[in-house]
Formats: structure tokens, C-alpha cells, sequence
């Protein structure tokens, strides 16, 4: 069941728009009381995440291994903390529980483990491999002809990874109109430029040339990440890559575009600043 099926467009945008505020307020306050974790790419991708659990995805909380729903795979698995606090806030588990991050015996691990948390369709955290898992799931999607979509987040940096062309390359064979990758294209990775660890561009032409379709938003622009996830669940024979310009750690000022951010946990001064910076502050 989408959470928000029914409401009007200005409502909608200001709801999901709300969702990844809500979203940022629980990363920061989990990598905080962890004083360990990634809070950079998980703040990048707050209003993707927004979109896909709030809106846009067939999901049930209270079903989170019904067969038709949609996937969701966080194939950059270090950023766990918006999957986190996702599944808490659409009810897969209380809420309370997002300050066991990376505490011994916790279901939150520092990397995501699907047999563990409610919701998790996909363990990962090495990169590339999460993604090889994404178009598993689509092609047994297509082979059972269900009506699920899988929705696979690849960080940029992540790309370098050979599996990641692998998969595309099989997932266009397939045919698999129903998988969509999203790249979140924050322009950093952990150890500095992801371009200029690796070039990866151009990244639209790569995909094109695996037969993928290819779309490019703002990920901030909630209305237009809308317009994109829409347009990739429409039939194209092949596989959809949205290519999301982003900024890592969006919406707290000393973490946006800052490399060190990548991860590593805020201070308690800092906790305080950020929480002034995410509208609404934190709880
Ligand atoms: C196979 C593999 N190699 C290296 C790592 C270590 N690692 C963790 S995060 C990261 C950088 C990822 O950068 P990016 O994909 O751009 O993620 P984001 O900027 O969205 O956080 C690396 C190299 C890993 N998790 N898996
Ligand atoms: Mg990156």
C-alpha cells in the first residue's frame, strides 16, 4: 500500500517533503548516539528515500514479506541509517529501536542484514553486490510474470565497482523494464572526488550503451524525483537507471559536500548545530 495514494499535489509535496526532514532528524540522532556510522550519503539520499517509502513503492509494513510488494534494495549498504529510519517511521518496527544502531545484538547492524530487520529486502554493504541482487529479484519478477518493481540505490562512487556492469549488462539482456536503478550522484565518495578516484563519466552514455533508458533529476527536488520514478515505471522493454544529482549530507551545513562527513559520527556541539539546520529539529 502507497502511504499517500489519495492526497492532492500540494499536500503531497509537502508531505514527502516533511518525511525526508523526518528522515534527517533520525539519521543525525542515530550516528550521534552510535558515535559511529554514515551520515553523508544518507542524508543525500533522504528525499529519494522520502519518495520511494511514503509514496511511491507497493509496500505493507504489517506484510513485509508479501509476495507482490515492491523491492527495495540499498545496494549502497553504508547508508543504512535512512533505511533505518524509513522502515521505523512507515512502522516496521518502533521507533525506539533506531538508537541501537551498531550496538552488539542490534537488528540496525552497520550494514544492512535482511534476516535480521523487518522490511530489509537485501543485505548489503559490499558494494556492487547489492545491485547483482537487485536484478535477481527483477528477473524472477519477470520469470513468475509478478507485478513487483525493484528499486535498486547505487552510490556514484559505488559504480567503480566491476559486478555493477555485470548486472546491468544481464538485467538488459533480460529485458527487465520493472528494475530501476537509482545512482545517487553526490559527486564524493569516502577517500575524496568519486571522479577523481575513478572517472566515471559519461555515466548516461554508459547505461545507454547497456541498453538501459536513462533519466537525470535534481534528488533534491521532490516534485521532480516524483516525475522521474514515475516516468521508469512506465514499459520500456529494458531496464531504467535515474541518474540523481545530489549533495552529501544535504540539509545539515558543515556536512553538505564535505568529504570527512562521509563517515563519521557529530560531536554533541555539532549534533546541536545540525539539529538547527534540519527544519523543525530533532528529537
Ligand atoms: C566492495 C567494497 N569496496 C570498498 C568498500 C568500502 N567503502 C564503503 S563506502 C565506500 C565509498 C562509497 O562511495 P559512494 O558509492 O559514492 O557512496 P555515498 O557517497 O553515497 O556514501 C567505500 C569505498 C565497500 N563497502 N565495498
Ligand atoms: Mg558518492
Amino acid at each position: 500500500m502507497t502511504a499517500n495514494t489519495q492526497a492532492k499535489p500540494g499536500e503531497r509535496l509537502r508531505a514527502l517533503k516533511g518525511h525526508a526532514q523526518d528522515l534527517r532528524r533520525a539519521i543525525v540522532s542515530m550516528v550521534h548516539t552510535a558515535q559511529s556510522g554514515h551520515c553523508g550519503g544518507s542524508l543525500s539520499a533522504a528525499d529519494i528515500v522520502s519518495a520511494l517509502y511514503f509514496d511511491i513503492m507497493n509496500i505493507d509494513p504489517s506484510q513485509p514479506r508479501m509476495p507482490g510488494r515492491d523491492r527495495f534494495v540499498l545496494s549502497k549498504g553504508h547508508a543504512c541509517p535512512v533505511l533505518y529510519g524509513a522502515l521505523a517511521l512507515r512502522g516496521y518496527f518502533p521507533v525506539d529501536e533506531l538508537s541501537t544502531l551498531r550496538k552488539n545484538d542490534s537488528r540496525l547492524q552497520g550494514h544492512p542484514v535482511s534476516t535480521y530487520l523487518p522490511g530489509v529486502d537485501a543485505t548489503a554493504g559490499s558494494l556492487g553486490l547489492g545491485f547483482a541482487q537487485a536484478v535477481g529479484m527483477a528477473l524472477e519478477g519477470r520469470m513468475l510474470k509478478a507485478p513487483y518493481f525493484v528499486y535498486a540505490l547505487l552510490g556514484d562512487g559505488e559504480l567503480n565497482e566491476g559486478v555493477v556492469w555485470e548486472a546491468a549488462s544481464t538485467a538488459s539482456k533480460f529485458g527487465l523494464e520493472r528494475l530501476i536503478a537509482i545512482v545517487d550522484r553526490n559527486n564524493l565518495q569516502n577517500d575524496g572526488k568519486a571522479d577523481d578516484i575513478m572517472p566515471m563519466e559519461p555515466i548516461d552514455k554508459k547505461f545507454e550503451a547497456f541498453n538501459w533508458r536513462v533519466l537525470a533529476v535534481d534528488g533534491h527536488d521532490m516534485a521532480a524525483v516524483l516525475a522521474a520514478l514515475e516516468e521508469a515505471r512506465k514499459p520500456a522493454g529494458k531496464p531504467t537507471c535515474i541518474i540523481a544529482r545530489t549533495i552529501k549530507g544535504k540539509g545539515v551545513s558543515f556536512m553538505e559536500d564535505k568529504r570527512e562527513w562521509h563517515g563519521k559520527p557529530p560531536s554533541d556541539d555539532e549534533y546541536g548545530i545540525a539539529c538547527k539546520d534540519i527544519e523543525g529539529g530533532c528529537v
